[in-house]
C-alpha cells in the first residue's frame, strides 16, 4: 500500500483494524492493551476547544489587502505604503449566537482581520457596524449576558435585553443599527466593516493623526427583511458560511474598499463630539473619508478547525505606525483578548500556523504547553544580557508617544463635549438616514422585540427611550405595541421577568 494510505496512530505506527476492538477471542472482554481503540476514544473527547464567549459562530477566508492610494503623509506602518500587498485573514461572526446558532439572526456581525505584515501581525477586529452599545469595557459581560441565556430557563429574554439597554442610554445608537436593515446582512459580502474605534496613526517623522477605518463593501450593502432571515434560520443555520465558501469556490471573490477618516491630533480636544467615545461617529462632513486600499478574498480554509476556530485576533497586535486611542474600550480590549486566546486555545496560540506572523519573532518567551518552535540554544533566556541576545531597538518599534493624560485616579463617565448626548446621533439616524420604508420596518421590528418584554416598568421604560431617540417614533410605538398578557393565575410576574420569547427571530415575528 503506498504511503498515506494506510490507517496510522497519531504515532505514526501502522494499525491492524479501523472496525474491529482487540478482545479476548472474538466474543470476549477487550484487553488494555488496545491502544489504539483507547487513543481513539481519547482523542475523540478531547476534539473541541471552548467556543468563543462572544462571536462564537462565524467563519472566513485568507486574501489580499492592496494599497490604492499614498496615505503615508499619516502613518509610516509598512501595509499602508504605496503598492504595499499584504496576506490577511478574516473571520466574520455573530456576536451573541452559540456554535450551530443561524447565522441570519440580527446582530451585530465581527468583521476581524490578521494582516501578516512585514513588521509583524496587524489585527483589526471590528464589527459591521461603526459603533457600539456602551463606552467602558467595565459593562462588556453585563451586556453580553443580557443578550445571552437566563440562568433558570436558559432562554434568551427580551425582557433582560431591554432592562439593560434602557439602564444603559449610550446604547441607543447602536440599537438604532440593530433593530435597523442592517441588523440582518443578507450575507457576510454584502455589508461594510469598521474598525469602529478611534485609532492613531503616526507618520515617518513622528506626527500623529486619529482616524477611524471603513470597509466598504464592493458587493453593495444588502440585507434580508425579518421574515426572509427567520425562514433562512430554519432551512439552512449556515447560510452566510455557506454563502462566502462557495462564492470563493467559484472565483467569485468577494472584495472591499477601504477608506480612513484622518482628524488632525490637536481637534480632538475641541471637536464637538468626544472623539473616543465608541458609541458616536464623526460625521463625513466633518472628516471626509480618504482611499487606503482594498481587500480580496481569494482563498477559502483548508481546515476550519485548524484556521478558523483556532483563528486568534486582538487589538494589542499592533505594527510601527499605528497605535490605540484613549478610548476606554480599546484598552479594556488590549487586555481581553490575548487572556481569551491563552484560556481558549493554550499560552502558545501565536504559534500555530494561522496566528504565527510571517515576520521573524525574537522575543524570550519560552517553553508553556504545546511550545515548538524555539530560539537557537546559544540565544540568553534573559534580558538585558552581554551575550548577543536580542534588544529592544525604539527607533524600529516607533512606538508612538501616545497622546496626553494626567489628573487623579477616578471612576466617571469621559468629559463631555458640546454635542456629546446618548440620543442625538441614533435620532439622526433613524431621521436623516433612513427613508420611508425602512422607518416603517424599524417600527415593525422594535414593536415585535420591545412587544417580546413582559415587565410593564421596562417596557415604560423601552417606549421612552425611543422617545429620546424621536418623538414621533416613540408615540408611534407606544400605539402599536400589544396589550401586556395578563400575568396568568400564579405567574411570580412581579418577582421576575416572565421567560419571553426565545430569541430575536421569534420575538420580532410577533
Ligand atoms: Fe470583542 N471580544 N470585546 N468586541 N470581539 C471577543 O475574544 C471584548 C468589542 C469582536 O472572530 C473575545 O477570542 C471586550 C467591540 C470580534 O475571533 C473577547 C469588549 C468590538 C470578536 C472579547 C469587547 C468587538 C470579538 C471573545 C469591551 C467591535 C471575534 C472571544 C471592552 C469593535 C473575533 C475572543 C474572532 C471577540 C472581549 C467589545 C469585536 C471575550 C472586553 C467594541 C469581531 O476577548
Amino acid at each position: 500500500m503506498t504511503e498515506g494510505s494506510f490507517t496510522t496512530t497519531n504515532g505514526g505506527a501502522p494499525v491492524a483494524s479501523d472496525e474491529h476492538s482487540q478482545s479476548v477471542g472474538p466474543d470476549g472482554s477487550i484487553p488494555i492493551t488496545d491502544h489504539y481503540l483507547l487513543e481513539k476514544l481519547a482523542q475523540f473527547n478531547r476534539e473541541r476547544v471552548p467556543e468563543r464567549v462572544v462571536h462564537a459562530k462565524g467563519g472566513g477566508a485568507f486574501g489580499t489587502f492592496t494599497v490604492t492610494n499614498d496615505v503615508s503623509a499619516y502613518t509610516r506602518a509598512a501595509l499602508f505604503q504605496p503598492g504595499a500587498e499584504t496576506r490577511m485573514l478574516i473571520r466574520f461572526s455573530t456576536v451573541a449566537g452559540e456554535q450551530g446558532s443561524p447565522d441570519t439572526w440580527r446582530d451585530p456581525r465581527g468583521f476581524a482581520i490578521k494582516f501578516y505584515t512585514s513588521e509583524g501581525n496587524y489585527d483589526l477586529v471590528g464589527n459591521n457596524t461603526p459603533v457600539f452599545f456602551i463606552r467602558d469595557g467595565i459593562k462588556f459581560p453585563d451586556f453580553i449576558r443580557s443578550q445571552k441565556r437566563l440562568p433558570g430557563s436558559h432562554l434568551r429574554d427580551n425582557t433582560m435585553q431591554w432592562d439593560f439597554w434602557t439602564l444603559s442610554p449610550e446604547s441607543a445608537h447602536q440599537v438604532t443599527w440593530l433593530m435597523g436593515d442592517r441588523g440582518i446582512p443578507a450575507s457576510w459580502r454584502h455589508m461594510n466593516g469598521y474598525g469602529s474605534h478611534t485609532f492613531q496613526w503616526i507618520n515617518a517623522d513622528g506626527e500623529r493623526f486619529w482616524i477611524k477605518y471603513h470597509f466598504h463593501t464592493d458587493q453593495g450593502n444588502t440585507t434580508l427583511s425579518q421574515e426572509e432571515a427567520d425562514k433562512m434560520a430554519g432551512a439552512d443555520a449556515d447560510h452566510h458560511i455557506r454563502d462566502l465558501y462557495t462564492a470563493i469556490e467559484d472565483g467569485d471573490f468577494p472584495s472591499w474598499t477601504l477608506k480612513v477618516q484622518v482628524m488632525p491630533y490637536e481637534d480632538a480636544k475641541s471637536y464637538r463630539f468626544n472623539p473616543f467615545d465608541l458609541t458616536k461617529v464623526w460625521p463625513h462632513s466633518d472628516y471626509p473619508e480618504i482611499e487606503v486600499g482594498r481587500m480580496v478574498l481569494n482563498e477559502n480554509p483548508e481546515n476550519y478547525f485548524a484556521q478558523i476556530e483556532q483563528a486568534s485576533f486582538e487589538p494589542s497586535n499592533l505594527v510601527p505606525g499605528i497605535d490605540g486611542s484613549p478610548d476606554k474600550m480599546l484598552q479594556a480590549r488590549m487586555f481581553s483578548y490575548a487572556d481569551a486566546h491563552r484560556y481558549r486555545i493554550g499560552t502558545n496560540y501565536q504559534q500555530l500556523p494561522v496566528n504565527a506572523p510571517v515576520a521573524p519573532v525574537h522575543s524570550y518567551s519560552k517553553e508553556g504547553a504545546m511550545r515548538y518552535s524555539f530560539a537557537a540554544a546559544d540565544q540568553p533566556v534573559y534580558a538585558p544580557n552581554s551575550v548577543g541576545g536580542p534588544h529592544a531597538d525604539p527607533k524600529r518599534a516607533a512606538e508612538s508617544p501616545g497622546w496626553q493624560s494626567d489628573g487623579e485616579l477616578v471612576r466617571s463617565a469621559a468629559t463631555l463635549h458640546p454635542e456629546d448626548d446618548d440620543f442625538g446621533q441614533a435620532g439622526t439616524l433613524y431621521r436623516e438616514t433612513m427613508d420611508d420604508e425602512q422607518r416603517a420596518r424599524f417600527l415593525t421590528t422594535i414593536t415585535g422585540h420591545v412587544g417580546g418584554v413582559k415587565d410593564p416598568v421596562i417596557r415604560d421604560r423601552a417606549v421612552q427611550y425611543w422617545r429620546n431617540v424621536d418623538a414621533s417614533l416613540g408615540d408611534a410605538l407606544a400605539a402599536a405595541l400589544p396589550p401586556l398578557e395578563q400575568p396568568l393565575p400564579g405567574d411570580a410576574q412581579e418577582a421576575k421577568p416572565a421567560p419571553a420569547a426565545s430569541d430575536w427571530a421569534q420575538a420580532t415575528a410577533q
